[in-house]
């Protein structure tokens, strides 16, 4: 039987931007901590900011770990991503190599709010720490999560949600997050087929499943753009779908960050929707397991 495709992207020929089909928020306030304004006000933006996700007595010891993972994984790990230059740029599966992470995805400050926003049991598609290190860091061009996680890991719906937890201050001019809001309510397919391997270069350099300028450029004049800035330990949650994307660190002041992208239970992942073969395990979890002890309590 062949399957439905409501985002066909990476054609060979350009094709008009999509209305997002699936709602943004799935719970409702009865269902976590976010009230009714604050999961209206996601429904429209696409993403919100919370304050002390992580309480300042953990920053320290997250540095540690962070800084622990960077020394002792074997450099030929594939979860350690460098930059070009040999600095540490990303570490995948941060969660499954620290207990210290393991314990944040499941805070109350954090797991509840997935759920409310997922509207459902979730387990974690993806983490990864991003160190953007001082000086050496390079940014993130503009993309949409969801279109990758579509076309190369065969995730079926828009039903995700990115948590990023700052672990040092996000300044506006040390590389931190730019965000277009809004721009989660339309899927703007890309062109060009995916190579092989893409993500042994895309996770350093994306080049493929980016919209083309001329689409940036109208995105930006209706959507506008807003940064993220805030202390260590402020989360900011986003849409899977919201166009973002970071410019390099030039600054002395690293801008680290754990993204925790959760994946409701009811959108396991698939066969790519455009890509020959499945992205390895520790980018693209297929391994459901519903996150926390009682089960949410949402249908
Ligand atoms: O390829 C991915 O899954 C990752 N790439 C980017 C630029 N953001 C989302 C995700 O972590
Ligand atoms: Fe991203």
């Amino acid at each position: 039987m062949d399957r439905v495709d409501n985002y066909p992207t990476r054609l060979d020929h350009a094709t008009p931007p999509i209305p997002r089909i699936e709602p943004t928020v799935w719970g409702t306030e009865a269902h976590g901590p976010l009230t009714a304004a604050a999961l209206n006000n996601f429904a429209e933006q696409g993403y919100l900011i919370r304050g002390d996700a992580v309480g300042d007595d953990w920053l320290p010891p997250l540095h540690q770990e962070l800084e622990r993972l960077a020394v002792d994984l074997d450099h030929t790990d594939p979860r350690i991503i460098r930059e070009p230059g040999g600095t540490v740029r990303s570490v995948f599966e941060p969660h499954l190599l620290s207990d210290l992470v393991a314990q944040v995805v499941e805070l109350d400050t954090v797991l509840p709010v997935a759920r409310q926003l997922l509207g459902s049991d979730v387990y974690i598609h993806q983490a990864r720490i991003n160190f953007m290190p001082g000086f050496t860091g390079t940014g993130f061009y503009w993309h949409s999560d969801f279109e990758t996680w579509h076309a190369e890991d065969g995730m079926p719906a828009i039903r995700a949600v990115s948590c990023s937890i700052a672990l040092t201050d996000n300044f506006s001019y040390n590389g931190s997050l730019m965000v277009m809001p809004g721009s989660h309510g339309t899927f703007f397919p890309s062109v060009g087929a995916t190579p092989d391997n893409n993500f042994d270069t895309s996770l350093i350099r994306q080049e493929v499943g980016v919209p083309d300028q001329t689409v940036l450029t109208k995105a930006a004049d209706r959507y506008g753009i807003n940064q993220f800035t805030g202390p260590a330990g402020t989360a900011l949650w986003f849409d899977a779908n919201l166009l973002h994307g970071s410019g390099s660190n030039i600054t002395p002041f690293p801008r680290s960050n754990v993204f925790l992208v959760f994946n409701s239970v009811q959108n396991p992942l698939s066969e790519p929707f455009a890509a020959a073969t499945p992205r390895p395990e520790f980018l693209a979890s297929r391994q459901v397991r519903a996150l926390g002890s009682a089960a949410a309590n949402v249908d």
